[in-house]
Order: structure tokens, then sequence, then C-alpha cells
């Protein structure tokens, strides 16, 4: 079955192998395999009964990034917003010899009262995953289906499977302005980003629409393809954070880097009845 549905996910395996899964909660996308090699985090520890976000993954951050302050809105939302902590349903799946398809959808009736009350504007979100043989496409569209205009943060939240965090090089942000939230300042990127302590880096309006995660050495990589978002984030907790995070193996932090697409430096404003794409494509270097 290209498209089959179990109680908390969608599996879609393509013809030639490839794989995904998609949690209902949050339309988490949590295993992205090629030829059988996962190249997708997700924390051992990650709780996956929809009581909190799942760690690891593609969690999807709408409509605020971050510590919930919204333009306009007095309530603070939860953070990173709450896609990722309601439960989307799937609304449409198709095949054809290239690529299965399952698209998820997520409105202002489906989330919780509170979370309503908080933010209490009319929406609908639909979320494609677009499996290839060695692709992997995920694409946002988010609709303003009422009649008041509202902002909106939104970020695909990629948790990258990687060897080693001490090999792994990511390139296509060197010369890009970048807010650093570890040392609290504005700095340029000096040639490629790697690891060597906690890293939580806010790249805005990269120009470059290729992003290379390179694993090291002969180990190959990822590279993420931009397409309508504008902003890159780059995180890797370390030692204290990991430690900090009950979902989190203290050593996973080796194992992961977080190379995260969006529009998160500002927030967007959408009109009544107006929509907004956006989207990426992982494909293997
Ligand atoms: O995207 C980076 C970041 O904003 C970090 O500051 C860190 O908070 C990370 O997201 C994980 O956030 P979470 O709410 O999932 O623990």
């Amino acid at each position: 079955m290209p498209v089959s549905q179990q109680s908390n996910k969608t599996v879609l395996t393509h013809p030639l192998g490839a794989s995904a899964e998609v949690h209902f909660f949050g339309a988490t996308l949590t295993s992205w395999k090629v030829a059988s090699e996962e190249r997708i985090f997700l924390s051992e520890k990650a709780v996956l009964d929809g009581s909190k976000a799942i760690r690891g993954g593609i969690p999807l951050v709408f409509p605020v990034f971050g510590k919930g302050k919204a333009p306009h809105v007095t309530a603070s939302l939860p953070q990173h917003g709450f896609a990722r902590i309601s439960r989307w349903r799937l609304v449409n799946s198709s095949e054809d010899a290239h690529t299965v398809t399952a698209q998820f959808g997520l409105d202002h009736n489906m989330i919780s009262e509170e979370h309503r009350k908080m933010w209490p504007f009319d929406f609908s979100l639909v979320y494609t995953v677009k499996l290839g043989a060695e692709t992997i496409e995920t694409h946002l569209k988010i609709q303003n289906t009422g009649d008041q205009a509202f902002d909106f943060n939104t970020l695909l939240h990629t948790y990258f499977l990687i060897p080693d965090e001490s090999k792994v090089r990511v390139i296509g942000l060197s010369g890009v302005d970048y807010t650093d939230k570890v040392q609290q300042k504005t700095s340029r990127q000096e040639g490629e980003v790697v690891v060597r302590g906690e890293v939580d880096s806010v790249y805005a309006n990269v120009q470059t629409a290729d992003i290379q995660i390179q694993y090291g050495g002969e180990d190959g990589g990822v590279q993420l393809h931009r397409n309508g978002v504008n902003d890159i984030v780059v995180w890797n907790p370390w030692t204290e954070k990991a430690a900090g995070m009950a979902d989190f193996g203290d050593e996973e932090y080796h194992r992961m880097i977080c190379v995260e697409a969006g529009q998160v430096a500002e927030f967007i404003a959408l009109a009544a009845g107006g929509s907004w794409e956006g989207s990426q494509v992982l494909s293997l270097l």
C-alpha cells in the first residue's frame, strides 16, 4: 500500500523502497528512509502519546516561533505554537510512478478551545508530504479563512540524523548575518556552520536556495532546497540543554542537528482571504 493509515500515523511507501511516516499528532513526520537508511532523528525518549510535542522528526511551528507572543494577541501561545500539538487529519492521498503523496489538514475548528481563545483567527492549514525515490518534499499552505488579518511565523523544524556532531558541516550560510541566541549577539557567518558546543542561530533572509548538511568524510549528507521560506535556524542543544530535556537522551546531541527552514525573523501578515505557501525538498548528497 503506497499510503497506509494506522491509528496514530500514516505510512508512505514508494515503489522503489523509500518510506516516510507522519503522525497525525502535529502532522509530525518522524521517519524518512531511503534504501532502508533513516535520515530523520527521533529521540529514543520522544513522547508519542499526544501529551507533548514529538521530540524529533519535522515538528511544524505555527503560528508563533519560540515563546509564543503574536502581534495583536494578548495571550501567550504554547512554545512554537499549537500546530505541532494538535491532531491533524489525513485529507487526501495519491500516488503515481514517481511519487507518493499524503495531505494533512488542520483548521480553527479542530484546535482546542484553549488555543482558539489564545489565537481567535479562522485559518486552514494543508500540509503536503510528497515522497520520491530519493527525495521528500514537505509543503505547507496557510489560508486566512476569516475576516480579520493575522500575523504568523512558521517553520519546518527538521531534526536530521547524523553520524557524529563533530563531523557535520552546514554549508550555504556563509556571509549571512545571524542572531546567535546562545551568545545573545548578532554575527556574520564565516564559512560553514560546525558544532563545537550549543548552537542556536537564526539566519534571516538567506539567499542561497540550497543548504547542505554534510555528514563528513565519505558519509554524504542531505540537501535542503527552500521554496518560499527565507529564514534558516540551526540548533544543537549540546550537553547542558540535552540533559535538561526529559524527552531527549543526554548523549543524543551527538546524533542530530536541526536545520530548519521557515519564516521566523519577522511575522508575516496574512490578509483576510489570503494564503501563503512554503516548502522544502530534501534530497541525498
Ligand atoms: O529551533 C530552535 C529552538 O527554538 C531552540 O531555541 C530550542 O528551544 C528548540 O527550538 C526546541 O524547542 P522545543 O520547544 O521543541 O523544546
